[in-house]
């Protein structure tokens, strides 16, 4: 079998979920993964792992990196005993976000991006999926995308870039929802075919409905998008079972989701993301139903969520920990879901999640020996190095 790499000698797990390979080996040809498994003779170029652990590349399916700004005194706020949403209405929250982005360029958002991406990938990130949602005019919207987009220029990362136009209501349709909702679907999403490939919607008492996430949906699929939904965060409105509906690709948060939206996501194959840093940042005590998502199968993501206003959050290995504290999700779970479901998040099944013939070559390398080690720690990452798409960077 033909390869131009070979990397040996380390501990594999090539598939979440399956038995760790002691002594594995992964071959590469143009930067695809041509073997993946027990150590066997190859003729090509070695690259010696020291006995280190390799997972796939760490998937991250649930971002709002870019924006310009931060919210620290809005924390501070919330810790003086105010809420999200009373600091939403009094004018704050995304759309105080909102107004530092329309001020900034695309190049001071993607400066402003980057260290954030680097922490993210210093935690073994390899994917990372990256909403807009900070414009809320169709040139800022397309100005995020562009900046989201730019930095798989700038760094060696893969990004998928999401249409979130429907995250809040701007000052300038102030009590004009349904016509912002035109917007969304007859300038915005038109606008996007080629630079995002799916849209989203806050669907939500202080986002929107669900009658207006239905038009969103269906402006989407009019034009070949898929879809995605911030679903039951705060309420239960059955944002998921809607998203289901229309064969959505993942519904996010779920803290208030019920049997019926479990059901829906079961039968549609849509993925549940769990986004443990909002939950952890907003002190929320209402958890999701991991219990009823595991009993019917439901694959189970988890995602940092990174957004100024309820989850500052840059590391995907600290997600992982507190999807396993706070949300009781096992090893096992949690590695799957930051791989091989959030691959599916982002319907990429083909192409990354796993270790096997025909993928992206994207491996984490780190610098311990057991798969839990990566969800057990909580601060410095104990990434050794990563590859991709074939090449060490
Ligand atoms: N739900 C969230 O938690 C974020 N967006 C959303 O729809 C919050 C975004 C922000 O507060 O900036
Ligand atoms: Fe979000």
């Amino acid at each position: 079998m033909q390869c131009d790499t070979v990397w040996t000698n380390c501990r594999l797990l090539a598939r979440a979920g399956q038995p760790l390979i002691d002594k594995g080996m992964i071959a590469a040809k143009n930067g695809r993964v041509v073997y993946a498994g027990p150590a066997t003779d190859f003729d090509a170029p070695t690259i010696d792992l020291g006995r280190r652990l390799v997972t796939p590349g760490l998937i991250d399916c649930h971002t709002h990196l870019v924006f310009a700004g931060n919210r620290a005194h809005e924390f501070k706020l919330r810790l003086d005993g105010a809420t999200y949403e009373e600091i939403a209405r009094a004018g704050g929250g995304i759309l105080s976000t909102v107004t530092a982005t329309r001020a900034a360029s695309e190049d001071e958002l993607i400066t402003a991006a980057l260290p954030r991406l680097d922490a993210l990938i210093a935690s073994g990130v390899s994917t990372i999926e990256i909403k807009s949602g900070y414009g809320l005019t169709l040139e800022d919207e397309l100005k995020m995308l562009r900046a989201a987009k730019a930095l798989e220029r700038r760094r060696p990362v893969r990004v998928m870039t999401t249409l979130l136009g429907a995250h809040a209501l701007p000052p300038e349709y102030k009590d004009r929802p349904d016509a912002y909702i035109d917007a969304v679907c007859h300038e915005m999403i038109p606008a996007v075919v080629g630079l995002a490939s799916a849209v989203d919607v806050f669907c939500e008492g202080i986002g929107f409905s669900p009658a207006q996430t239905e038009r969103v949906f269906q402006a989407a699929q009019a034009h070949g998008l898929r879809v995605k939904l911030h679903a039951e965060q705060l309420s239960n409105l059955h944002g998921a079972a809607l998203a289901a509906r229309y064969g959505a690709l993942s519904a996010d948060h779920l803290e208030h989701l019920d049997a019926d939206g479990i059901e829906a996501m079961r039968d549609a194959g849509t993925v549940a993301t769990l986004l443990p840093g909002a939950f952890y940042f907003m002190r929320e005590t209402y958890l999701p139903p991991i219990e009823g998502l595991r009993a019917e199968n439901v694959p189970m993501a988890i995602a940092t969520d990174c957004n100024p206003g309820t989850s500052p959050l840059t590391s995907i290995l600290m997600a992982m920990n507190m999807a396993a504290t706070c949300f009781r999700l096992t090893i096992d779970e949690c590695l799957a879901g930051v791989t091989t479901n959030a691959a599916q998040a982002l319907g990429l099944s083909h192409e990354i999640g796993t270790l096997e013939a025909g993928k992206s070559c994207d491996l984490a390398i780190w610098d311990c020996a057991e798969p839990a080690d990566l969800v057990y720690f909580i601060g410095a990452s104990p990434l050794h190095s990563r590859v991709f798409q074939g090449q060490t960077t």
